[in-house]
C-alpha cells in the first residue's frame, strides 16, 4: 500500500453558483464537457488510470450510455446497499474511499471528486483536499443544487492544462479557474 493523491475537484457552476436541476446539469455544453472528460481522463503514466469519485445523486445523474465514465476507476459514495455491479467501486465515505485507493498500489495517478454539493463540501474540508477546477458559467440558470461556499483561503492558480481567458458556446461565455489553499 502507499500514500493516495491528493484530491482534484471539478465542477462547472453558473451566476447563482447552480450546479443542477431536477437531476441533471442545467446546460449543454459540448467544449465544457469535453474539458471534463480530459481533465478528468488524461494520464501522465499510460499506466495508470485516474478516478471518479462522486456521490449516488451524480452517479445516477450520467446518462446510460456514458456510464461508468470510461477509461476511469468510477467510484460512488453512499450510505445504502446499493449495487453498481462491477459499473463502480462502492463506498461509505472519502476517508474509505481514500483507503481503498491505497490499496490499488501505484495504479492509480489523480482523484477527480466529481460532485455532487456535499461530496464537494467534504472534499474541501478533507485535509486530503489538493485542488479545485471549477469553470464559472457567466449565465444565470435556475437550479436546485448548488456549489458550496468557496473557503477564503483558496487562491487562484494556472495551470498549464487549462485554457486561459473568457471562452463561449452557445452565446454562453465561461471562464475555467483553478484554486489551491493559501
Ligand atoms: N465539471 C465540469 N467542469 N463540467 C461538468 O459538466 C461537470 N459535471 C459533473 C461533474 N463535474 C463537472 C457531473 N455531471 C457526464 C454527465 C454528467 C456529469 C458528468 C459527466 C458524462 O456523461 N460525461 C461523459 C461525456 C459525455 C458527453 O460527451 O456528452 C464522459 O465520458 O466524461
Amino acid at each position: 500500500l502507499n500514500m493516495p493523491p491528493k484530491l482534484e475537484l471539478i465542477a462547472a457552476a453558473c451566476e447563482n453558483m447552480g450546479i443542477g436541476a431536477n437531476g441533471n446539469l442545467p446546460w449543454r455544453l459540448k467544449t465544457e464537457m469535453a474539458f471534463f472528460t480530459r481533465m478528468t481522463t488524461d494520464t501522465k503514466d499510460r499506466n495508470k488510470r485516474n478516478v471518479v469519485l462522486m456521490g449516488r445523486r451524480t452517479w445516477e445523474c450520467i446518462p446510460g450510455k456514458y456510464r461508468p465514465l470510461k477509461n476511469r476507476i468510477n467510484m460512488v459514495l453512499t450510505s445504502q446497499l446499493l449495487n453498481c455491479g462491477d459499473e463502480a467501486i462502492v463506498c461509505k465515505s472519502i476517508p474509505h474511499a481514500l483507503d481503498v485507493i491505497s490499496e490499488m498500489q501505484n495504479q492509480v495517478e489523480r482523484i477527480w471528486v466529481i460532485g455532487g454539493s456535499s461530496v464537494y463540501k467534504s472534499a474541501m474540508e478533507s485535509p486530503h483536499f489538493g485542488r479545485l477546477y471549477l469553470t464559472r458559467i457567466k449565465k444565470k440558470f435556475e437550479c436546485d443544487t448548488f456549489f458550496p461556499l468557496i473557503p477564503n483561503d483558496f487562491v487562484s492558480i494556472e495551470d498549464p492544462a487549462v485554457p486561459q481567458g473568457t471562452q463561449e458556446e452557445n452565446g454562453i461565455e465561461f471562464v475555467y479557474e483553478v484554486y489551491e489553499r493559501r
